[in-house]
């Protein structure tokens, strides 16, 4: 068997860059101590160390350079089949009590857990190298943003952290020299990659991340759900700011006038895409430009709620992207870009299911074997994933750097529901929204391993991702919403409604710009609606739909609410808040009982 990690020999000048922080040096130490690791590389994130290690990982295997015509300055990674998506059984919130991590987290005991990963990572890192990689989440200049240090034997995350987070020198200017200063530390081994010994552990009160067992995205890329999500949503509540699993966009109306979204869908359901969407030809003169593809931290400032995105790339889904669903995707990786568990083309270049063109008559699936298109399996694990600086997107938008972050005009939450969800509505005001985020639900999806197309609660799209009890994070929401002069609109919005035939009934991607007008119609007082139970609903003749090819009776159904399906669905937000044991606050259950009360008037 190959062996996991080896241990890389360091160039003379690269891998140097040790910070002067007492602290970061002596936290390295400690874990030098016990890892037992060959070598120490200190990142300072420039191309010279990005193009030793990308050789190193090239001649170690763990990346295999594409066709530099077709994908330049691109390489493919494949991640252990065990090992090939989040593993929410094995994320632990480890705080002092149970009652801190609240009903919907895994707890484990901070001191005994601390024991037994000591354990685990005891000489862990014998014959390999342990990296030490400075980041900071959020634009340089922002006093949102934050310092992380991240030890890992994984060459792979190095490249990938570089990618994803602004990595170097940048973060050790940033914490200076304070050994009081705050920082998260981020420890990561490979260890052997077995699922027996496969934990993701969060100390949100030591601001501490430790992960072993894995070596695949979310569970080992620190900087993204670990501590931009989980330990940040700890931090923000107790210092009066957002953590949200939520992208940001910019949206330009023909005569300049420009509003910013931020959107919290589940994994997997349409993040990515609405944040990169390019309206139809129908909506000539509109511009939708990226800030955030997966996370937004929001600060309160004269009663609004301005919003930046921590990080500095994409990990993003690589099934169902094209030059048809997602052009600036797709000009995004088209170079300079990781791909993780995609199929290899005879010619060295990259496929998957939903790419352009016919599939390839013979390829390496995202395991390495043959494929043809005969083949049962897929050629592209579903969760496979591509991983690109958001500098290489074309719809980047120039606010991005802004160190006090974008105006939010709405909150869109949405989850992907065959049924029962329409279209769009919008909540009445800010309590009734709240209650709209902590109820919402989504089939689950490939993002996470187990069952696929169920249905679940997930709070604003943070259940996987909230670092605390989820009653003290809806109580977070609406004392946030107390501070607010100017709230942005809350809506919810559902590409994946399907039909008796079970067929999708909205086109979505570009087409979601049609929705989008319409949010930012309401923003500016402008769009019509009629009241339902459920909220402000559209009527077809409210969104635009010129020039869509969808039949009428489409529309109405998508845009209409059904009294059966909605009792089930109020049952089940009683079932699901019952089943949070007293956490609940009195706002929520409130709001309950008055939807409740609306639909039987
Ligand atoms: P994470 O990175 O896991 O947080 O996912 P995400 O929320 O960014 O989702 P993403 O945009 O990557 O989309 C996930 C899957 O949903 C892809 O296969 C997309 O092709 C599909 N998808 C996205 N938007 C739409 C849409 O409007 N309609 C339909 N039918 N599918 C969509
Ligand atoms: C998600 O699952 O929401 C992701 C992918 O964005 S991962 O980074 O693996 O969590
Ligand atoms: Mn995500």
């Amino acid at each position: 068997m190959q062996k996991i990690a080896p241990a890389i020999s360091v160039l003379a000048g690269l891998g140097e860059n040790k910070p002067q922080n007492q602290a970061v040096l002596d936290w390295v130490h400690e874990v030098e101590l016990l890892a037992k690791p060959e070598n120490i590389f200190w990142c300072d994130g420039s191309e010279g160390e990005n193009e030793f290690l990308l050789d190193q990982a090239c001649r170690q295997n763990v990346l295999i350079k594409l066709n530099e015509k077709k994908v330049p300055r691109s390489y493919l990674h494949r991640s252990n089949p065990n090992d090939v998506a989040r593993v929410e059984q094995f994320t632990f919130i480890c705080t002092p009590t149970k009652e801190e991590a609240g009903p919907t987290n895994n707890w484990s005991e901070p001191g005994e857990t601390y024991s037994r990963l000591r354990d685990l990572l005891k000489g862990a890192m014998s014959g390999r190298t342990m990296f030490v990689i400075p980041y900071i989440m959020g634009p340089p200049d922002s006093p949102i943003t934050k310092v992380g240090f991240e030890i890992t034997d994984s060459i792979y995350v190095v490249l990938s952290m570089r990618i994803m987070t602004r990595m170097g020198t940048v973060a050790i200017n940033r914490l200076g020299r304070d050994p009081k200063a705050e920082w998260n530390r981020g420890v990561h081994s490979l260890l052997d990659v077995d699922p027996a010994r496969r934990f993701i552990c969060h100390f949100p009160q030591d601001n501490t991340i430790i992960s072993v067992g894995s070596g695949y995205g979310g569970n080992v890329l620190l900087s993204k759900k670990c501590l931009a999500l989980r330990i940040g949503s700890y931090l923000a509540r107790k210092q009066g700011w957002m953590a949200e699993h939520m992208l940001i966009l910019g949206v330009e109306s023909p005569a300049g006038r420009k509003h910013y979204v931020a959107a919290a869908f589940p994994s997997a359901c349409g993040k990515t895409n609405f944040a990169m969407l390019i309206p139809p030809r129908h909506f000539k003169g509109w511009k939708v430009a990226t800030v955030g593809d997966d996370i937004a931290w929001m600060q309160i400032r004269d009663g609004r709620i301005y919003a930046v995105n921590p990080e500095n790339g994409y990990f993003g889904v690589v099934p169902g992207t094209s030059y048809k669903s997602n052009p600036n995707a797709m000009k995004s990786i088209a170079h300079d870009s990781l791909y993780t568990n995609v199929a290899l083309t005879d010619d060295d270049d990259v496929w998957w299911e939903g790419k352009n063109g016919a599939p390839p008559e013979h390829a390496f699936d995202w395991r390495g074997r043959d494929w043809t298109p005969d083949s049962k399996e897929k050629a592209a694990h579903p969760n496979s994933r591509f991983t690109t600086p958001m500098r290489n997107n074309p719809a980047l938008d120039s606010d991005v750097e802004k160190g006090e972050g974008v105006p939010i005009s709405a909150i869109i939450f949405g989850g992907r529901r065959s049924d029962t969800m329409p279209l769009v509505f919008q909540a009445f005001d800010w309590e009734p929204g709240v209650y709209l985020g902590a109820t919402m639900a989504s089939e689950t999806t490939a993002a996470a391993t187990g069952a696929v197309g169920q249905v679940r609660r997930d709070p604003m799209a943070m259940l996987p991702f909230c670092g605390y009890n989820i009653g003290d994070y809806f109580r977070h929401w609406l004392d946030i919403g107390k501070r607010l002069t100017n709230p942005p609109l809350i809506f919810n919005v559902n590409w994946f409604r399907k039909g008796a035939h079970g067929q999708f009934l909205w086109p979505g991607f570009g087409d979601n710009m049609r929705v989008l007008k319409w949010v930012i119609d309401r923003c500016e007082d402008s769009g019509g609606a009629v009241k339902s139970p459920i909220g402000w609903l559209p009527t077809p003749n409210d969104v635009d739909l010129e020039e869509l090819a969808v039949e009428h009776k489409c529309i109405v159904e998508l845009l209409g609410i059904d009294h059966k399906e909605w009792q089930r669905e109020l049952t089940e937000h009683k079932k699901f808040f019952d089943s949070l044991g007293g956490v609940v606050p009195e706002e929520l259950l409130r709001q309950r009982e008055n939807l409740e009360a609306r639909f039987k008037h």
